[in-house]
């Protein structure tokens, strides 16, 4: 996601640094265009109305169309408003409750959850020493617990034993109840993707959350 976001912003800013002088709508122009992009990246509504709210104002303020390189100032804002938007610093995974700790994946179909599943569980494991659970809870694709599954195999990290039929809820409480037994320090909850518009999957979701407290 991020990197399409990351292509398409530095398209925009081609566009501007390409060019020796800038009118206010070529600034309004461009801030069209990363607003769209930040939309489509799912950025949320308002947020992304801040964002280009903010951006503008300091473009105004430091009166980037008479500046000697516009198309750099601008871009120079946008960056920096989003580095302030995203967070400067990286904040570690806060793993300071008692084990197991449970961490739940959450996100829209295909935004890349059971990769990331994997990728958190190789990291903690390897880097941290951490001993890692990963569980499906995603019943909802066929192959989503074996992709999971194989993937545990690929970086060497521990996976449920799937157990066909069984619902979400059940399957995050018999990882809770495996992960506390056999003396893991994370269990990784991977969920099926959905929308909020899913009434059925935000309760089960809901759900989850509650009984394992991630
Ligand atoms: N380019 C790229 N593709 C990714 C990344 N993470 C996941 N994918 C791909 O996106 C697709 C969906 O990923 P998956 O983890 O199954 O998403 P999920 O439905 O949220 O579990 C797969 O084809 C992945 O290989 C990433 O960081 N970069
Ligand atoms: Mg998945």
């Amino acid at each position: 996601m991020f990197e399409t976001l990351s292509d398409r912003l530095s398209g925009i800013f081609d566009k501007l640094t390409g060019r020796g002088s800038l009118s206010e709508s070529d600034v309004d122009a461009a801030m069209r265009e990363v607003r769209r992009a930040l939309i489509e990246a799912d950025v949320a509504l308002d947020v992304v109305r801040t964002f280009v709210e903010s951006v503008k104002e300091k473009a105004v303020g430091q009166d980037v169309v008479k500046s000697v390189t516009p198309g750099q100032m601008v871009v120079k804002i946008v960056n920096d408003q989003l580095v302030e938007l995203l967070g400067s610093e990286a904040e570690p995974l806060s793993l300071s409750a008692s084990p197991p700790v449970a961490i739940m994946m959450v996100g829209l179909q295909g935004s890349g959850k059971t990769t990331t599943t994997a990728k958190i569980a190789k990291r903690l494991a390897e880097r941290d020493n951490k001993k890692v659970l990963m569980a499906s809870l995603d019943v909802h694709r066929p192959a989503a617990q074996e992709q999971l599954r194989v993937l545990g195999e690929q970086i060497n990290v521990e996976t449920l034993p799937i157990k066909s039929g069984q619902m979400p809820l059940d399957i995050a409480r018999r990882a809770l109840k495996d992960a506390k037994t056999g003396g893991f320090d994370v269990v990784l909850l991977d969920t099926a993707g959905r929308l909020h518009v899913d009434d059925e999957l935000m309760e089960e979701s809901a759900q989850v959350h509650k009984l394992t407290s991630p």
